[in-house]
């Protein structure tokens, strides 16, 4: 079977990285158990799946309060991340066959430069064409959690930083996002409910991947 990029998007504190590295352990469980050559699973994200993305990141989410990065500053930073990210580790991995999960990809970019901030969302489209250079998620899994629920969590984790600080209507406008592009792309995008335990929620995550998985094995 060919590579495929499998990406987790929600809103603040959606549990994507809770349930990406679940995914990951089953996966590989899996993998080992039908397909003895098969080896690679990787994890990745955005912001911060390369050196230069480190950076990016910590200036993104760290923010300076003195100077408050301007909103197409946001999103040209968002898509030099995502640029570097696309050609040192997801095209190879790729290309080499590997299954990537990857938390976060061009559909927060649309739900929270495009919806959050108000940015057009033609401009994103363009930009993200270019910052991908026409790279799409084979799947992209959307768990889906109240805004209120989900920023409860993050906090309790410990300090908000600078993107989960905005306020609650941001957020808002964010999941409404989500909501708008899972209604769009309803192949490759697949809602999840987040909302129960971590169990559960990845009980539906392994269902939708089993029948996806079955699905590309049939394709070859
Ligand atoms: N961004 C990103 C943009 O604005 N544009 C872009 O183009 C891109 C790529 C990234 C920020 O950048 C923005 C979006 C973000 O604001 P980040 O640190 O990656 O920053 O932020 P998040 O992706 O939101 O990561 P979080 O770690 O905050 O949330 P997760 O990964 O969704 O949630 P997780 O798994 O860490 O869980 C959070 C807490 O909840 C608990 C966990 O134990 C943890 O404590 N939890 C649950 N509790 C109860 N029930 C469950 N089912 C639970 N699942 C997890």
């Amino acid at each position: 079977m060919q590579g495929k990029l499998i990406v987790f998007e929600g809103v603040e504190g959606s549990g994507k990285t809770t349930q990406m590295q679940r995914s990951r352990d089953w996966l590989l469980e899996k993998m080992k158990a039908e397909s003895p050559t098969f080896s690679q699973v990787a994890i990745t994200r955005e912001p911060g799946g390369t050196e230069l993305g480190k950076a990016l990141r910590r200036l993104l989410l760290e923010g300076t309060l003195n100077h408050p990065i301007q909103d197409r500053t946001e999103l040209l930073l968002y898509a030099a991340d995502r640029s570097q990210h696309v050609e040192e580790v997801l095209k190879p991995m790729l290309a080499a066959g590997g299954i990537i999960l990857c938390d976060r990809y061009t559909d927060s970019t649309i739900a929270y430069q495009g919806y959050g901030r108000g940015l057009s969302l033609s401009l994103i489209e363009k930009i993200c064409q270019m910052a991908t250079d026409g790279l799409e998620s084979d799947l992209t899994l959307w768990l889906d959690v109240d805004v209120e629920i989900g920023l409860a969590r993050a906090k309790a984790r410990g300090a908000a930083d600078r993107m989960e600080q905005a306020e609650l209507a941001f957020h808002q406008r964010v999941q409404q996002g989500f909501r708008a592009l899972a209604a769009a792309h309803p192949q490759r995008i697949v809602r999840v409910d987040g909302s129960g335990t971590e169990a559960e929620v990845q009980g539906k995550i392994q269902a939708i991947l089993t029948q996806r998985f079955r699905e590309w094995s049939l394709e070859n």
